[in-house]
């Protein structure tokens, strides 16, 4: 369907390519369709740049179908490889300063209630794990701390990708990449638990794997984030070129490490957010 909010500029209708005019006509708009009907729509172009077998460029088409109300979602992005693909999304979208969206979601997410009283505006911050757990750590954690109703989504591909290969704080223990030769030093960070001693509500890990799953999380974070308070998600991601696999071997990848215990999916979600769920989901049936 054809969105109002959402409009190729005069003039430049006949200049854009077939396929950015398809996501343009043919948007998640006003469809409420979820994973099972992918590819009956459009939420990211075919030609976004991202590498052959991205986890990330996966995850994040899931993620975009899983939105519950793209209309009215404002997605605030960070520097890094999920960077490079936003301009080819459905959605409107905001790129902060890296390691600041957080700062600018809450600013963003305030203006909106202001702004537009009563309506539901889901403001979802999406940005690496670079960004989320290292770089941006300060305006991540006091978001929750203020208890801002965003939510939060981690593509964890466990390295700086953008930028050639060098640790995060989500790379495991020992790992070795391009600008990490000697070995990661110490363990891969737990954030989901940093996140709810944070005060999160709702708190997933999930995985592309799995798109059902992923997009429950994806959905119930934001519909908790919409009424409870702040709500994380983190996408495990894998990332072939810097981890060396064959791009066709990236989901694969994440049912060994699962197999093996070494990668794990969680949730959780506080006793008010349960209850608020549950109310959502039941009436739903
Ligand atoms: C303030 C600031 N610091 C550092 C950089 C350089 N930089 C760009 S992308 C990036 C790494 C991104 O890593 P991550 O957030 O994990 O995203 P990925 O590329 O892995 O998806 C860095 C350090 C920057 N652009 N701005
Ligand atoms: S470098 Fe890795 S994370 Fe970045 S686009 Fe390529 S495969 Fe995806
Ligand atoms: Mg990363």
């Amino acid at each position: 369907m054809k969105s109002d909010l959402w409009q190729i500029s005069p003039g430049f209708e006949e200049v854009m390519p077939a396929e950015y005019r398809e996501l343009v006509d043919n948007g998640p708009f006003g469809k409420k369709l979820g994973v099972a009907d992918m590819g009956t729509f459009k939420e990211l172009l075919e030609e976004h740049p991202l590498c052959a077998g991205c986890g990330l460029a996966l995850s994040l088409r899931l993620t975009l179908i899983a939105l519950p109300n793209p209309e009215d979602t404002i997605i605030v992005g960070a520097t890094g490889c999920s960077s490079l693909a936003f301009p080819q999304v459905s959605v409107h979208n905001i790129h902060s300063l890296f390691g600041n969206q957080n700062a600018v979601a809450t600013g963003l997410k305030r203006a909106l209630s202001l702004r537009f009283p009563g309506q539901v505006k889901d403001v979802v911050v999406i940005a690496g794990d670079g960004a989320t757990c290292d770089i941006g750590l300060e305006a991540v954690v006091h978001s929750w701390f203020r208890g801002e109703k965003l939510a939060t989504i981690m593509l964890d591909n466990e390295a700086y990708a953008n930028t050639g290969g060098q640790e995060s704080g989500m790379s495991r223990i020992g790992t070795v990449l391009n600008m990490a030769p000697q070995g990661k030093k110490f363990s891969k960070v737990n954030f989901p638990e940093i996140a709810k001693a944070a005060g999160c509500a709702y708190v997933a890990v999930a995985e592309p794997s799995r798109p059902k799953r992923l997009e429950q999380a994806v959905r119930r974070a934001i519909l908790v984030a919409r009424e409870i308070g702040p709500a994380y998600v983190q996408l495990f991601t894998p990332c072939p070129t810097n981890y060396k696999f064959k791009p066709s071997e990236t989901l694969s990848l994440i049912k060994k490490r699962e197999q093996e215990g070494v990668f794990q999916t969680m949730e959780y979600l506080s006793p008010e957010a349960e209850a608020y769920i549950k109310q959502i989901e039941e009436a739903k049936r």
